[in-house]
């Protein structure tokens, strides 16, 4: 046998594995009735920013804890645990994506049923986590203003593995030239209908209607 014709076979084992995994996950969050929402980002696009101010403005009525991917560090932990939610970070080492089973080794010792919402960030990658189903419910691409519109476009699949765009840092929308018809002709091209939010985690701006969007869809579920 070529190398070449094992390697493809093994990629495709460790995804049907994953998926198997994944479905096992989707299931057990459905029988919990935890609403489970991941983020996928390239690195820096305002994931941890986002989910501390979801964090904090959920836990007032919502029993949230979160879940982080990152290659090394506990950074984005640290900053998510300051809600005072209960969060784990799941260090990757060389991966540049989270797979079904880390996420299900992650909630070792967690009460599901006891959580009304479980978010899950992804490593900052538009590329490799696209491929990995991790149970979840729902799933947000972000992408930033700084970013350039043409990144739907250029990764595609990320968008297509997602449920609904989020466009990041809008507060730095006019200073970079940001151009939201563009922008939003790129998702739409790519994936038709999406569903697209624009927020600034740091002005406040569109978290309301995110908010409004996750809390309809989270009793929904
Ligand atoms: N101006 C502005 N800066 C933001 C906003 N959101 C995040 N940032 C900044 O962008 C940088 C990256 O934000 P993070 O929240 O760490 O991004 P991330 O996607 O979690 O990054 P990784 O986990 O490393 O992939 C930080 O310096 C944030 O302060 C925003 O809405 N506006
Ligand atoms: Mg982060």
């Amino acid at each position: 046998m070529k190398a070449q014709t094992r390697l493809v076979e093994v990629r495709q084992n460790v995804l049907k594995q994953n998926d198997l995994t994944a479905r096992a996950l989707r299931q057990r969050f459905q029988e919990a009735g935890v609403f489970v929402a991941s983020m996928v980002s390239s690195p820096g696009a305002g994931k941890t920013a986002l989910l501390e101010k979801t964090l904090a403005l959920l836990r007032p009525r919502h029993r949230v804890a979160a879940l982080v991917g990152d290659l090394a560090t506990e950074n984005d932990a640290a900053r998510l645990a300051r809600s005072g939610a209960p969060v784990r970070q799941i260090v990757t080492g060389t991966l540049c994506h989270l797979e079904a089973a880390m996420v299900q080794s992650a909630l070792e010792g967690i009460s599901l049923g006891e959580l009304d919402y479980l978010f899950i960030e992804n490593v900052g990658n538009l590329v490799c986590p696209a491929s990995y189903d991790l149970g979840e419910e729902l799933r947000f691409v972000l992408m930033s203003v700084t970013e350039g519109e043409d990144k739907p476009l250029k990764y595609p699949t990320i968008f297509n593995s997602a449920d609904v765009a989020v466009i990041t840092k809008m507060d730095l929308a006019a200073a970079v030239e940001f151009d939201m018809a563009t922008a939003t002709r790129n998702i739409q091209a790519v994936r038709p209908g999406m569903k697209t939010l624009c927020v600034s985690a740091k002005s406040g701006e569109g978290i309301d209607s995110y908010l409004r969007f996750l809390e309809a869809r989270g009793t929904v579920a």
